[in-house]
């Protein structure tokens, strides 16, 4: 019989990707989604693949909601991916991210005690739990002290740590996958590798005259979300619940990104960047780079992208739709 997957957050990058892993692998795959107005905007990245996937209406903190979906579609693996995930917003929004992020991995984790118990349960943990900590060897790992500088790397703390509670107490089988920066030709515009791809092609187009930035010196270690959903759904097949660093080792500055995409476009991005002190953050996360031997090492996993490889998947789709939108994104 097929395996049944429960998908919270199924409409964002991780969460499409994620479902066409699982239905090319034979799943049976269910998507948590809210209720929104415009459905064609907040379903889009499923259109590939939705006359295969089951939608079903709740909201991570309305607890009623999920006990429903859990009793109804009675998962074998349960994917916590539903988030407030923008961190310079969280800052504007601490109450709401920490309500989502927070007591909503508990909510779901809560109905998979009480109605499914025998559930393999992922939570998308974050490398911005890891705030400013660093290890002697410049690298975070799955023992680097968390000490968050966000509501999202806060409220993402305590999802980490109340699945690592579950597991011991009531023996769950619910792991964390520690993820560092991945991105996609699917990443929203206002994350910073998209902000900086769209707009550089606009720029090349003659659309806009200036992109303006936050931060140009905090550093980070950028994979390919397709990699890291198969990483996913390898923590949940491996034989005992434990919680993995994912991330490719490698790490780079927003001004170095933005020195690539400009020069893959043909130009010198100090002709454009421009900062404006409204994309600063009121404290800043300024360098990632993950080890990830415990998950290669263990899971076997290993990223099939390169840092070249998906700038480039990104600037094709890019020079493919920017111009379609119109309005440049912040
Ligand atoms: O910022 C700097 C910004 O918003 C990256 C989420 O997926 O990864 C992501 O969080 C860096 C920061 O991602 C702009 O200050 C400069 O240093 O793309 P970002 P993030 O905050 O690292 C972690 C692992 C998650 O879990 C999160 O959910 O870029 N930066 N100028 C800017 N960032 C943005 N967004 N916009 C700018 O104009």
């Amino acid at each position: 019989m097929a395996k049944k997957a429960l998908i919270t957050g199924i409409t964002g990058q991780d969460g499409s990707y994620l479902a066409e892993h699982l239905l090319s692998l034979g799943y049976e795959v269910s998507g948590l989604i809210r209720r929104n107005s415009v459905t064609e905007n907040q379903q889009s990245r499923l259109d590939p693949i939705a006359h295969h996937i089951d939608n079903q209406y709740g909201d991570v903190s309305d607890p009623s909601s999920i006990d429903r979906v859990i009793m109804k579609v009675k998962p074998d693996e349960v994917y916590n991916l539903a988030a407030q995930s923008h961190v310079r917003i969280s800052f504007e929004i601490p109450q709401y991210t920490a309500q989502t992020n927070a007591l909503g991995a508990l909510n779901v984790l809560e109905s998979v005690r009480s109605h499914s118990p025998e559930a393999h349960f992922y939570q998308a943990s974050s490398s911005e739990m890891f705030g400013n900590s660093v290890d002697p060897d410049n690298m975070q790992r799955e023992t680097t002290r968390m000490t968050p500088v966000s509501p999202y790397g806060c409220s993402k703390l305590f999802a980490y740590s109340v699945v690592r509670n579950y597991r011991n107490a009531y023996k769950l089988f619910c792991s964390n996958g520690i993820l560092f920066n991945h991105e996609s030709p699917r990443r929203a515009s206002n994350f910073v590798t998209s902000k900086i791809i769209k707009n550089a092609v606009l720029i090349s187009q003659g659309k806009l005259a200036k992109l303006e930035m936050g931060n140009l010196d905090s550093q980070r270690d950028w994979g390919h979300s397709k990699d890291y959903v198969r990483a996913m759904h390898l923590i949940l097949q491996h034989k005992e619940p434990d919680d993995f660093v994912i991330s490719t080792g490698e790490t780079h500055s927003i001004r170095e990104f933005c020195d690539i995409v400009f020069k893959k476009l043909g130009m010198d991005y100090r002709e454009y960047v421009v900062q404006n002190p409204k994309y600063m953050r009121p404290e800043e996360l300024r360098y990632l780079c993950g080890d990830c031997s415990k998950a290669k090492k263990i899971l076997g996993w290993k990223p099939d992208y390169t840092f070249e490889s998906l700038i480039d998947e990104m600037i094709e789709m890019w020079l493919k739709h920017a111009g379609t939108t119109g309005v440049p994104s912040k």
